[in-house]
């Protein structure tokens, strides 16, 4: 058996540390979006594949058996291909996913489809708003130039972005309650805008948000290929597992 996980998530880093421990043998990939990415307790490869063939040559040259997508839900573009690619290299592949954040008793969100959407909602006088969508996306935020953006981001951004009031902090989750109940408070917050990512790495800024009672724009999921998904990593293991067992003539 040897597994790729196509990582970049608090869970792909939980599983990691699952598979070193069992020493299953397996590769983690990062997309090499930030300069220094998370070390890893397995070897690490960084950078695209080149697409659905890159991809599918990758598997094919590395002898992998088993694939994990344990990327983030708003890497669509890597999830089609890894279903696609493991579809025709004849392996199998299953996502590890976790739960979308739903909307709690307090909360003041405004959920909406996509970025564009995040950007018409913040139509009005100016705010102090805290984009906490990282670097990828923040061009799109132009449209609405009245506000004051506190952007918090893993990395320095290449060239400044094209807001004319904005702020940079730099720094990576998993993020505390108390850090970001202190980052709403010091730069006088008044509106959230951010991805269902789920999980626990970047709750914290929703939790100190509601007991500050300030609103948050909700930037909902895209859809995601069909494809098998598990939602924990012993569930990953034990599929792993019986996965790997040699096909056996089902009785009649
Ligand atoms: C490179 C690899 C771990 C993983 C930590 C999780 C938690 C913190 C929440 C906020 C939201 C945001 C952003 C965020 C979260 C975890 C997780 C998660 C959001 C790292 C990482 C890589 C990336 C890429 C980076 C994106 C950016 C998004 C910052 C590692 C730290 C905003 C998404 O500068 C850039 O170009 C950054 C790009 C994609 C979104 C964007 O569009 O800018 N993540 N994040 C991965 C690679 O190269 O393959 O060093 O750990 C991983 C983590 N980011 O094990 O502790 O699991 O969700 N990451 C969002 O959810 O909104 C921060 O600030 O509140
Ligand atoms: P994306 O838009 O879905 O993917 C764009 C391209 O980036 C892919 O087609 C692939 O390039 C490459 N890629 C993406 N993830 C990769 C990985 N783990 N290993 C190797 N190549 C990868 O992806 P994204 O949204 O930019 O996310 C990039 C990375 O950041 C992922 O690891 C993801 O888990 C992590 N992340 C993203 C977010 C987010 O908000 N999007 C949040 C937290 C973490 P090729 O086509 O050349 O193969």
């Amino acid at each position: 058996m040897k597994v790729l996980i196509l990582g970049g998530t608090t869970e792909a880093s939980a599983l990691a540390g699952a598979l070193a421990e069992r020493s299953i043998a397996a590769l983690f990939s990062y997309a090499g979006r930030v300069a220094a990415p998370k070390p890893q307790p397995l070897p690490i490869r960084v950078g695209g594949f080149g697409g659905v063939a890159g991809l599918i040559a990758f598997l094919i040259e590395q002898r992998i058996t088993h694939l994990v997508d344990v990327t983030h839900p708003f890497a669509e573009q890597m999830s089609r291909h890894a279903v696609a690619a493991a579809q025709q290299a004849g392996i199998r592949c299953l996502a590890l996913t976790r739960p979308p954040w739903v909307p709690q008793i307090g909360d003041r969100w405004q959920q909406v489809a996509s970025v564009q959407a995040a950007v018409d909602a913040l139509a009005g006088p100016a705010e102090q708003i805290l984009l906490a969508i990282g670097r990828q996306q923040l061009a799109a935020f132009a449209a609405q130039p009245q506000h004051h953006y506190l952007l918090r981001l893993v990395d320095p951004p290449e060239v400044p972005p094209p807001l004319p009031h904005h702020r940079v902090i730099l720094d990576r989750g998993p993020f505390t309650l108390d850090g970001d109940l202190a980052l709403l408070r010091e730069h006088g917050i008044e509106r959230l805008v951010c991805k269902n990512a789920g999980g626990t790495g970047a709750v914290a800024k929703l939790t100190a948000a509601r007991q500050l009672g300030l609103p948050v724009v909700m930037i909902e999921r895209p859809a995601l290929p069909q494809r098998q998904e598990a939602h924990s990593v012993e569930e990953v293991l034990s599929w792993l597992c019986h996965a790997s067992a040699p096909d056996t003539e089902r009785g009649v």
